[in-house]
């Protein structure tokens, strides 16, 4: 892996809590740390096909000079999003933000936050059945599409499927999607969350009818279980509905505690 760094850049902005801090405004040094491959731009010898550590400076005191936060944590964040978008070649990203004139009264070098992002591979599930199946997937995905922080999406077809767990309603339409994202499987489960608000997703019946239902399958080979996410999602490899349309698109992504692929779950589970 090959990196381009940025040590103890100085550039001054109004972030803070307090009121002196959004006023007069202050001193902050960032250190940043890009990965990302050198073999194109090592080849041709041209700047363009790299990131251009001054255009990086400069894109960092921009982001210091326009926006105005209280956390010093949305500043990492924000900034590392703006990053992201406008250098498509970095494929990791180290950020450190510190405030050396921060207002604590003792003797003190630096303090901040350090936040590290990458590109990760998650999959999810589609469903729906209500309404218009069809268009609420459409809208999913065109939100997926569209988002920043996605990017190489593969969606695979709609199927009809039966209701499973709680049989009394429509058919469902269920699809797949794999794609890379930056974000944090929790960041993720919010933003799949806002996509089914818009759509009216109502929560009332457990495994009940649904507009929109977005569920993470798999995020890289991570496992997780919290009180708000397990990842890979718990019954995934009970399901028909969510093993078809993902064995069409990316059959060879191994279920980290089955230890199997999800082709080989999908044969199995249809016997
Ligand atoms: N949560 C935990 N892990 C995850 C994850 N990996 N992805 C938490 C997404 N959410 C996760 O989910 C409830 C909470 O689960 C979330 O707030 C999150 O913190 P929900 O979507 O609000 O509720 P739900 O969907 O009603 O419940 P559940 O248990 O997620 O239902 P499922 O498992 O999604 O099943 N039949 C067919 N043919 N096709 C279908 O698509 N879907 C269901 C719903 C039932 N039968 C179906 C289908
Ligand atoms: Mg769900």
């Amino acid at each position: 892996m090959e990196q381009i760094f940025i040590r103890d850049l100085q550039v001054y902005g109004y972030h803070g809590v307090y009121r002196q801090e959004k006023e007069q405004g202050q001193n902050f040094l960032v250190q940043a740390r890009a990965d990302l491959s050198f073999a194109r731009a090592a080849a041709a010898d041209e700047l363009g096909e790299t990131v251009d550590y001054g255009s990086l400076c400069l894109l960092i005191r921009d982001f210091f000079q326009a926006k105005r936060f209280d956390l010093l944590e949305t500043v990492a964040k924000d900034l590392s999003a703006e990053i992201f978008r406008k250098f498509p070649a970095i494929d990791g990203l180290f950020l450190e933000i510190g405030k050396p004139q921060a207002p604590i009264p003792m003797e003190f070098a630096n303090v901040g936050v350090r936040l590290e992002r990458r590109w990760r591979p998650a999959a999810i599930a589609l469903g729906s059945n209500m309404g218009e199946k069809g268009e609420h997937l459409d809208f999913a995905v065109r939100s997926l599409e569209n988002a920043d922080a996605v990017r190489r999406l593969t969606v695979s077809e709609y199927y009809v499927t039966k209701p499973y767990g709680y049989e009394e309603q429509e058919d469902f339409f269920n699809a797949a999607a794999v794609f890379e994202t930056y974000l944090t499987p929790e960041e993720l489960l919010d933003f799949l969350h806002e996509i089914e608000a818009e759509r009216g997703r109502e929560r009332i019946i457990r495994w009940g009818p649904r507009t929109l239902d977005l569920d993470i399958l798999f995020y890289d080979n991570l496992t997780r279980n919290s009180e708000t996410l397990t990842i890979p999602h718990t019954d995934m490899h009970n399901r028909l509905f969510v093993l078809e349309p993902l064995a069409e698109i990316a059959p060879w992504w191994v279920h980290p505690w089955k230890g199997k692929s999800v082709a080989e779950l999908y044969k199995e589970l249809k016997g």
